[in-house]
């Protein structure tokens, strides 16, 4: 799936920022061919005329929002940073430890654009005035590993790496960590303490990453995509970062979209903001043969189910906000109907529930209860009350209720299916409700 769908021809360096300078073949972008292709140029631009403060006023007005799924704007997380005069200020890190459900956009741009992340990790650092830029990787992406350590390589040994980055008395340098396989490590704070050497648990908020975060130091945490766009935002300003918009959102600039599911050619697009499901559908050439469209998620596991009714909303932070759901990462994934909502949800809930942390109860013991619930409900062997309990978990391991975004995230599916589809829901109700004696859903088992 990791393939954008976009020809050469297509891609323009004045509307796919992203994307442009990505070869037919596939393969990565090198240094030379990276140079050739303007690259660097923002980062010299940035470190040679501009102040930090500079560079963080740029990024707020270009309002690019967190392209991880967060949508907060990058240009005023990195302004947390600017408090007392001690340098270095802390510590960048990239988030890309890309492990949503469905989401495989910034293994694109890993394996095949390092060096335009690393541009836009030196952007990004010196506004921050970090000394150290972390990468942290998911560890299955073994590919986009060895793209990375083979860019940061020659970015070091091309001096856009080290001690006084391209003359500009700048120091910085990148490091590559690999995670070792869990999802909450994608959770900023998880990432920190699983950076530090720790149980990747997460930590109350706030503080901030930006306020407190690695090693106690403040610390900026962007992930790939997000970092991506700062090179273009510095080249060519903020309002032409704005404008790319085309007036489709509110929101600055492109967003790698895509598909995945039974559609007819699953893939990435670089398209505007605000691009409707619908045209993304589309260009994936629609849903396979005998199949049609029973519901979508817009950007990954922890965002809610929508319907074909809202396949022509602009996909956007707010936007998808406003209908009870969430951008999340833009890469959608499509349900035919010939496909159970009750199965695929409760494929999605183990998941959830495995990759709980287990530090708070109603993570801890709300998703595996769930996953039962949902497996009874799938055989067809449901008690009465059962939906109802599953209701409750919506409130339960909701936002407020639990110490990260993880259950509040794995919340969201399960609203939405008990919205729109409760008679699927029902039909796997068989049995009489569950007496008091009764021995209780075993849980964690
Ligand atoms: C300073 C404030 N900073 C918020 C910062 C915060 C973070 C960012 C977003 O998870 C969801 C989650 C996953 N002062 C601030 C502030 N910030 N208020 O803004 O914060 P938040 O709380 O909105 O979200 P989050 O905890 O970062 C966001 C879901 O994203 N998700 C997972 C994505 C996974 C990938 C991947 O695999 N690549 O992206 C997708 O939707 O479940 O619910 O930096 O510090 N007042």
């Amino acid at each position: 799936h990791c393939q954008l769908r976009q020809s050469a021809a297509e891609r323009r360096a004045d509307t796919h920022p992203l994307t442009w300078r990505l070869r037919e073949d596939g393969a990565r972008v090198g240094l030379e061919e990276y140079r050739d292709k303007e690259g660097y140029r923002a980062a010299a631009h940035a470190l040679e005329h501009c102040s930090s403060a500079d560079v963080i006023d740029t990024m707020k007005k270009a309002n690019v929002r967190g392209r991880g799924g967060g949508g907060f704007s990058a240009g005023v997380k990195w302004g947390l940073t600017q408090v007392g005069d001690h340098l270095p200020r802390g510590y960048l890190v990239c988030n890309a430890d890309e492990m949503e459900p469905g989401t495989f956009k910034d293994r694109l741009l890993l394996e095949q654009l390092p060096h335009l992340l690393i541009e836009g990790m030196i952007i990004a650092g010196y506004a921050n005035r970090s000394r150290f830029g972390y990468i942290f990787l998911r560890g299955e992406y073994v590919e986009a590993a060895h793209s990375l350590a083979v860019a940061i390589e020659e970015a070091r040994e091309a001096g856009w790496l080290g001690s006084n980055v391209a003359g500009s008395g700048y120091d910085f340098d990148i490091a590559l960590h690999t995670g070792a396989g869990r999802y909450i490590c994608g959770e900023e704070t998880a990432l920190i303490s699983s950076l530090e050497g720790k149980r990747a648990n997460p930590r109350a908020k706030p503080p901030f990453p930006g306020q407190s975060g690695a090693w106690g130091k403040p610390t900026v945490v962007n992930n790939v995509e997000t970092l991506c766009n700062a090179p273009a935002v510095m080249r060519h300003g903020a309002d032409w970062y704005q404008g790319l918009s085309g007036g489709l959102s509110d929101d600055g600039g492109t967003k790698l979209y895509g598909v995945s599911g039974l559609v007819e050619r699953p893939g990435l697009w670089e398209l505007p903001i605000g691009t409707s499901g619908r045209e993304i559908l589309e260009r994936a050439g629609g849903m396979r043969e005998g199949h049609t469209l029973k519901a979508w998620l817009p950007g990954g596991g922890s965002t809610g189910f929508l319907l074909p009714e809202h396949l022509d909303l602009a996909l956007d932070f707010d936007t998808i906000g406003q209908h009870g759901s969430r951008l999340g990462t833009g890469l959608l994934t499509v349900v035919s109907e010939r496909q159970s909502i009750v199965s695929l949800l409760r494929n999605l809930e183990q998941f959830f529930a495995r990759e709980s942390c287990g530090w708070c109860t109603p993570c801890r013991d709300g998703l595996p209860w769930t996953v039962k619930l949902l497996q009874a409900l799938e055989r067809g062997e449901g008690e009465q009350g059962d939906i109802e309990i599953l209701e409750q978990h919506t409130t339960d391991l909701g936002p407020g209720l639990t110490f990260c975004a993880h259950a509040p995230g794995a919340a969201m599916p399960l609203e939405s299916a008990l919205k729109y589809f409760r008679d699927e829901f029902e039909r796997g109700v068989t049995h009489p409700p569950r007496t008091a004696h009764a021995d209780p859903i075993p849980v964690g088992e």
